[in-house]
């Protein structure tokens, strides 16, 4: 028995993995090609499965749009139930096409800015099939030098374009629109920041959220902050969680920071963020280019798990009397004991409680099902970031 209680809340945790996460990827300079690399979207979402059913942690699967288009959405959600997991947030992708060169959403051409529209209309009618909530947009909409495009005038029509996307929006639907400060567009991009987000999803009413990338911030940025205030302004739909060291890195979540990650898991759990039905939806939005990607995602999962737990290990009301009591260093005390409290222990017996293996990691490994994809996985196309 270990010493150390979890908290209930953390039954609580569900963490949604993208299916991109499972196709080969890499850098401009190479993407590495792996053996049992899924060629199809049913592949992906078997291997999010054998992550869900090694963890208990990773109950749905995000698609991209055209990367995972198939043909009948419903059979796909009906394959996704039979493995154990539900499809979730639907991705737009309005950054791989010629026509988008100088914008999608924002492009001062009409028919192009139709064109992107229509793209999340047909995403929203994937969503009527799969039973998706959240349609995701993120835009790589932006210009590379001063004075390339009108910036007002960019968000202006991107107000617009939303708002003609939005109505389409069904009543247990939302939207949820991410930020990134840079890239591809250089100089600027059309939505950089929380602020720019919140500006134009608050304009379109209450089915409209921000999504948090974790990776998409100037380094230094006090990420907890925006969303202690998102989550109190009850606009945070979800999160793309990820590490990065220097860009947008797309690592696993809690490898370059696991402080960072606990201080974010703080500020959603005294939001309300891990409450059943918050409506806070915790996504992975990684990419591994040389690790192996299955074991990648559990280990993902499990870092969200542990400093989650850790969280919620933070004395709330000795905190409270320390803060209110001006104790500075007592404060800082209370929360840095919660997050050097090593739960592995306490979190491999929340597993076996439940059935589950208590490493999950060494399970994968010990388990025949990576050779098994490898041999059986030969021939086609091997999926990838863009394809
Ligand atoms: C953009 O960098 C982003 O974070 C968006 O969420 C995309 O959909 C995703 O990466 C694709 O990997
Ligand atoms: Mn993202």
């Amino acid at each position: 028995m270990s010493a150390i209680s979890l908290h209930p809340a953390l039954d609580n945790l569900a963490i949604e993995l993208p299916s991109w996460a499972f196709g080969n990827s890499g850098t401009r300079f190479k993407v590495f090609g792996t053996p049992g690399t899924p060629r199809t979207i049913e592949e992906k979402i078997a291997d999010a499965a054998t992550v869900h059913r090694l963890t208990g942690l990773a109950p749905s699967v995000a698609l991209h749009i055209p990367w995972d288009t198939v043909d009948d959405y419903a059979a796909l959600a009906a394959y996704a139930a039979e493995q154990g997991v539900v499809l979730g947030t639907i991705n737009s992708n309005t950054f791989q096409d010629d026509d988008y060169k100088f914008g999608s959403l924002t492009h001062t051409d009409k028919a192009v800015r139709q064109k992107a529209i229509d793209h999340h209309l047909a995403c929203i009618e994937i969503m009527n099939h799969t039973g998706s909530r959240d349609l995701k947009i993120w835009l790589a909409d932006g210009t590379n030098y001063p004075g390339q495009g009108d910036i007002r005038g960019r968000q202006d029509r991107l107000a617009e374009s939303l708002a003609s996307i939005y109505q389409h929006i069904g009543p247990d639907q939302r939207m949820v629109l991410e930020y990134k400060f840079f890239e591809p567009a250089m100089y600027m991009t059309d939505v950089p920041d929380w602020g720019t987000s919140y500006a134009q999803v608050s304009a379109l009413g209450e089915r409209a959220m921000v999504c948090l990338d974790t990776g998409h911030h100037a380094p230094g940025t006090n990420i907890e902050f925006i969303v202690a205030q998102l989550l109190r302004l009850g606009k945070l739909g979800s999160f793309d969680f990820n590490s990065r060291f220097y860009a947008d890195d797309d690592l696993i979540v809690g490898a370059a920071d696991p402080f960072q990650l606990f201080r974010i898991m703080f500020e959603v759990i005294r939001g309300g963020g891990l409450d059943a039905g918050s409506g806070v939806a915790l996504m992975l939005d990684q990419c591994h280019n040389v690790e192996a990607k299955i074991p990648g995602q559990i280990r993902s999962v499990l870092n969200v798990q542990e400093m989650t737990a850790r969280a919620l290990l933070v004395d709330t009301e000795a905190l409270a009397a320390a803060q209110e009591a001006g104790d500075v260093l007592g404060a800082n005390g209370i929360f840095m004991d919660a997050f050097y409290t090593d739960v592995r222990p306490a979190l491999a017996q929340w597993r076996t409680d439940r059935g589950l293996p208590g490493d999950p990691m060494a399970a994968f490994t010990a388990s025949s099902y990576q050779n098994t994809i490898n041999a059986e996985r030969v021939g086609g196309t091997q999926s990838s970031w863009g394809a």
